[in-house]
């Protein structure tokens, strides 16, 4: 595909700017389920989880630069998506409310998603992975008990929300709880550390088989979804992640690991046969596909058009590209973090995702489709 710059974003974003503030709650809620991406303190919630980030400088362009847990300098796309649709607040993740706060009227979802998790159960649950991508030195413990979570898989999120669903029944009843979630929104943004992991697994099975079996994985899941009502979903696919600081380190030309990127783009047509024949199947159910490997693709080809200036390196980190450690208080920290991409090894900076969540809300076809996520709050 022919990757022009196209000036239509421009008129788009500053629309968006302007439409920002005026902007009404069309769905009654949002739930969001994955991984880091859409994180907003899950993991800190978890003692044994290293995947976190519950301190500075993460944050420090959030209100009073608190660090929540966010993989971000601020905020990340599920807030801004949240913002975008007229919302108040990004809601709360599931492990900081009880049934007292799940009642109260203003109630307007729940956010789910778990730093490291992916589709699979096994991904995110030892450390030993996560040593591999981050080459930091964090000790091995043995790997996780029940008892000893790193991670909340996909799987257990739609659990998780379920018994939130049942509280809701409890509430307002089943009928008007089943209207009440079929308008709602599911944002999902997950599969990129599943992906890692098969990567890094040097596993022999084939790359066909491999990402067969994990849009299987995520149809069983979305079918888990629609069997407790969702209806409306905004689905963010597998970005371009050999084109993380963390993943580029490898390549001699700090270039981006092609083996990756295939990878990634290669389950995008995928996830789309499964979200379409689903809609086929499923009565009243849409769905919106953010092409997130486009849509950064895009960014690292033309980066001074979206007022970036390193596409390439970490804000915040260490070694090469400051792609080779985690963002701490002992890393460096880039003085302009606006012009990043990159905030961390792994995660995009503020502006980044506030760039994202815009295109997911009103870009056109080409990165996201069949409608945007504007037109998903408006289906019917
Ligand atoms: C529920 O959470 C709220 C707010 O965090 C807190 O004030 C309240 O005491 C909690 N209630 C219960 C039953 O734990
Ligand atoms: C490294 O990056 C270059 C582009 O700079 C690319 O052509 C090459 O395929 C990359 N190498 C690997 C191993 O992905
Ligand atoms: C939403 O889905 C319904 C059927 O499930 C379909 O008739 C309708 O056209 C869809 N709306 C949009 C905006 O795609
Ligand atoms: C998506 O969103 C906007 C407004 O929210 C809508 O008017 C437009 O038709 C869509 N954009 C494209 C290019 O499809």
């Amino acid at each position: 595909m022919a990757r022009k710059w196209i000036p239509h974003h421009e008129v788009l974003l500053l629309a968006m700017v302007i439409l920002l503030p005026l902007a009404q709650a069309t769905a009654p809620a949002i739930f969001i389920f994955g991984d880091s991406t859409a994180d907003v303190g899950t993991n800190s919630f978890l003692p044994n989880s290293k995947a976190r980030a519950n301190f500075p400088p993460n944050g420090i362009d959030f209100p009073h630069s608190r660090p929540t847990g966010r993989f971000s300098n601020g905020l990340n796309s599920a807030d801004f998506l949240a913002k975008l649709f007229g919302y108040k607040r990004s809601p709360p993740p599931f492990l900081a409310l009880n049934s007292t706060t799940l009642k109260r009227r203003s109630f307007t979802g729940v956010n789910f998603a778990s730093g490291g998790s992916g589709l699979l159960d096994i991904t995110g649950q030892s450390t030993l992975t996560l040593m591999k991508f981050g080459k930091e030195k964090i000790p091995i413990d043995s790997l996780s008990s029940k008892s000893q979570k790193h991670v909340i898989p996909f799987g257990e999120q739609i659990q998780q929300f379920s018994t939130v669903r049942e509280i809701l029944v409890d509430a307002m009843g089943s009928k008007a709880a089943k209207k009440f979630l079929s308008k709602s929104l599911f944002f999902i943004s997950t599969g990129s550390n599943d992906i890692f992991g098969y990567y890094y697994s040097k596993s022999s099975v084939s790359k066909e088989e491999f990402l067969g079996s994990l849009g299987a994985t995520y149809e069983n899941h979305l079918r888990g979804l629609l069997n407790l009502g969702a209806r409306k979903f905004g689905v963010i696919g597998i970005p371009p992640l050999g084109c993380c600081p963390s993943q580029r380190v490898f390549n001699i030309t700090s270039g981006c690991l092609e083996e990756l990127n295939d990878l990634a783009r290669a389950f995008h047509p995928i996830l789309d046969a499964i979200l379409w024949k689903l809609s086929s199947k499923y009565e009243g159910m849409n769905y919106s596909l953010g092409n997130s490997y486009e849509m950064t693709i895009n960014v690292i080809d033309h980066p001074l058009q979206f007022n970036f200036k390193d596409e390439k390196s970490a804000c915040c980190g260490a070694g090469k590209l400051n792609g080779e450690a985690f963002c701490s208080s002992e890393a460096n920290l880039c003085l302009n973090r606006n012009e990043f991409l990159f905030w961390d090894l792994f995660h995009p900076t503020q502006a980044a995702s506030k760039l994202a969540a815009l295109t997911l809300y009103g870009g056109p076809p080409r990165f996201v489709a069949p409608i945007n996520f504007s037109q998903l709050a408006d289906a019917c």
